[in-house]
């Protein structure tokens, strides 16, 4: 990689569009030793983006200003700081001064003065606040429930709610997926790592094979991008022949409880119809797949390590994993893939890019060409990126 000399031209430029300059050390721009100023383009789906993040400190803080303002549901101001974080992720050394960031785009005024703080004292003191803050705990214990969302735990800290004890004491009505959540709530909150997902994976083959003899089971979501571990474990599976997937889901989901597997289960029926002159709605919807979100039973088997083995009680005897299932007709396959496999913020991205640089509009059933009036077929990831007119980017660079 080239190292470029210290350029200063981003100062300006950056003064001459509005965006808060007060955050610099005037000093430091006079010096002219050699620092690596980096660049990357603007949207993550045209970057490649490891696991190896060298800026870790600086996007641990940015992804948790992220996550408080999801939890608050401000959306919006959540997706600037998961985009100023991706960039980050992207940078092949760490940043060691703001200098350096000169080509890196999506870095608004709140998180350049975060980084600086992170660079000159080593945290920030926003993010060490919020990181004690009893509203934070309390949402993060509260969402960490499965079938909890936002809304619900801001209700229930309105009521004072702020804890697991004091929600178990208040006895509030809650529903099926709910009191599975909190039934489970230690196992669902410890990462599932490779070997137990390689274990679930034999146990949903087994499943699919048993019911529809040739059907396709693909491991999806983190791990396909060789993450070492997941908050779940999540499937897509299909048929080589259209149409033989049809009606799969229940049939799976009644071998799976009848063994044993299912704590719980919740499955949504498939509700996508390709309309012939575009798409009906806009095609960001997940849940128009056959989905199942469900709680499996996974037997301990000794030598995997479970982080819950041992302890007081001894080895127990299985945990319990998030794993949702997804099946597609083998026509949308390959966006299926491309759509579940991540990360959010990478299929964000991938979206942006062809609704506002393509004109066209992606999901994961199908790609939509607006210029054109027409659906783009694909049968490989290879091929959707093609047409988006972006370069391939394997599973293992999408961890944006
Ligand atoms: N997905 C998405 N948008 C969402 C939710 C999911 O694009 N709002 C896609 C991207 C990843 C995939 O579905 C699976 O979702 P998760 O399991 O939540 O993500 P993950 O990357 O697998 O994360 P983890 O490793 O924690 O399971
Ligand atoms: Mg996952």
């Amino acid at each position: 990689t080239a190292a470029h000399l210290l350029d200063v031209s981003w100062f300006t430029e950056s003064m001459k569009a509005g965006r808060p300059v007060e955050v610099l050390d005037r000093h430091k721009l006079q010096q002219t030793e050699e620092v690596e100023v980096f660049s990357t383009p603007s949207y993550a789906c045209q970057r490649r983006t490891t696991l190896d993040n060298h800026n870790a400190v600086l996007t641990d803080a940015l992804s948790l200003l992220a996550e408080n303002a999801e939890l608050s549901g401000e959306d919006g101001r959540g997706v600037a700081f998961r985009r100023a974080a991706a960039a980050l992720k992207a940078l092949p050394l760490p940043v060691t001064r703001l200098t350096q960031l000169g080509g890196v785009p999506c870095l608004g005024g709140h998180s350049l003065r975060v980084i600086k703080d992170v660079l000159e004292s080593g945290a920030s003191p926003e993010v060490e606040a919020l990181r004690r803050s009893e509203r934070f705990k309390a949402l993060k214990v509260l969402t960490g429930i499965f079938g909890v969302g936002v809304k619900t735990a801001g209700r229930w800290i309105g009521e004072g709610i702020l804890t697991l004890r004091q929600l178990r004491d208040s006895g509030p009505t809650l529903n099926r997926a709910q009191r599975a959540g909190l039934r489970h709530y230690d196992d669902l909150n410890r990462p599932v790592g490779r070997a137990e997902a390689a274990a679930v994976a034999a146990v949903v083959e087994a499943a699919a094979g048993s019911v529809l003899p040739g059907a396709r089971v693909t491991l999806i979501g983190g791990f396909r991008r060789g993450k070492q571990t997941g908050h779940d474990v999540d499937f897509l599976i299909t048929h080589p022949e259209e149409g033989r997937e049809a009606g799969l889901m229940p049939k799976l989901v009644s071998w799976l409880d009848s063994q044993g597997f299912l704590l719980y289960q919740k499955t949504n029926s498939n509700s996508y119809l390709e309309a012939a002159e575009g798409p009906a709605r806009p095609a960001s919807n997940m849940d128009r797949f056959e989905r199942c979100f469900s709680v499996f039973k996974l037997p301990e088997e000794a030598g995997r390590g479970g982080a819950g083995a041992g302890g007081e009680g001894g080895p127990r005897p299985w945990r319990a994993v998030r794993v949702d299932l997804v099946v597609s007709p083998v026509s949308q396959f390959a966006f299926a893939l491309l759509g579940w496999t991540g990360s959010k913020l990478f299929e964000r991205e991938l979206r942006r890019w062809a609704g506002h640089e393509m004109n066209m509009c992606l999901s994961s059933h199908a790609l939509y060409d607006h210029r054109q009036s027409r659906y783009l077929r694909a049968s490989s990831e290879e091929e959707i990126f093609a047409h988006l007119g972006l370069e391939y980017i394997p599973p293992s660079e999408r961890n944006a």
